[in-house]
């Protein structure tokens, strides 16, 4: 059984990190959505740093949940059958055991030098403009990917999309892509699909759905996998 889950910011909401669009909220009076755009940073980029530099100290308060256990849970059985791909830029999943994820869209404790192009770790601020360790500009921005820009290791997961026999997606609401159009690849190559999410939508491609919490649905999943 070769599987790829997606997953999104849902799966991250019960440790305690908001989601993008049932947002409770504005960031600093601006639609989170308006700030994670490379206009933003272009037009404030003090603003755009700060937003960041906010979500990545919230990592060191929020703790993996029983949804991010149960994927490490899955890899301890599948192995190399299972892909892991997840749009969420925290660190819940390795902090939760899994080994070999694939951040579609980055991740928050890297910093990437638009001058040398060089990526580092990256767990303080940003805001206040550190030197590039590799080059010294002032150059550092979050290894983030805004709309327009090229997500990360699309190649491997559209392959193992191909290869799959079952593709789960979890707490994603399937407007961005290319990971909306993940689900189309594995129906056309004969895969299993199935959507575990809090609301199931109106208007869904997925063969299954299943409604509920992540911490409730993703663990009776997998148990009912490879239990
Ligand atoms: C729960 C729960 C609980 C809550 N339990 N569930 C027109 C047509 C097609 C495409 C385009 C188009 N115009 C432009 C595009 C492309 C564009 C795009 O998709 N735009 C759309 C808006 C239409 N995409 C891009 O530009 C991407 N790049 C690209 O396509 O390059 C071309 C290329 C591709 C491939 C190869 C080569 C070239 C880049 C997209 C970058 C997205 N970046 C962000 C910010 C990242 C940094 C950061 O975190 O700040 O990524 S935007 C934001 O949305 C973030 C998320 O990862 C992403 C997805 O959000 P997600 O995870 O789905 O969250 P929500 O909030 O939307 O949903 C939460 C869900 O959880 C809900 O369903 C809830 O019900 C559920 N939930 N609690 C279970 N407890």
């Amino acid at each position: 059984m070769r599987v790829v889950v997606l997953t999104g910011a849902g799966i991250s909401a019960e440790s305690g990190l908001p989601t993008f669009r049932d947002a409770d909220g504005l960031w600093e009076g601006h639609d989170p959505m308006t700030v994670a755009t490379p206009e933003a940073y272009d037009a404030d980029p003090d603003l755009v740093q700060r937003f960041y530099d906010e979500r990545r100290a919230a990592l060191a308060r929020v703790e993996p949940n029983a949804a991010h256990r149960a994927l490490a849970r899955l890899e301890e059985h599948l192995g190399d059958d299972l892909h892991l791909v997840t749009q969420n830029v925290d660190d819940l999943h390795e902090r939760g055991g899994s080994r070999r994820v694939h951040h579609l869209h980055g991740r928050l404790r890297a910093a990437w030098c638009t001058a040398c192009d060089a990526r580092h770790e990256w767990t303080t601020t940003l805001a206040d403009r550190p030197p590039c360790p590799a080059c010294g500009s002032r150059g550092l921005r979050p290894d983030v990917v805004w709309f327009g820009e090229v997500p990360h290791d699309t190649h491997l997961v559209e392959q193992a999309l191909l290869d799959c026999d079952l593709f789960v997606a979890i707490g994603t609401s399937g407007l961005v892509y290319p990971a909306a159009a993940f689900v189309h690849y594995a129906l056309g190559c004969g895969a299993d699909t199935l959507e575990l999410n809090l609301e199931v939508p109106r208007v869904s491609d997925f063969a299954a759905s299943h409604r509920g919490p992540a911490t409730r649905t993703v663990p009776a999943w997998v148990e009912e996998l490879v239990g």
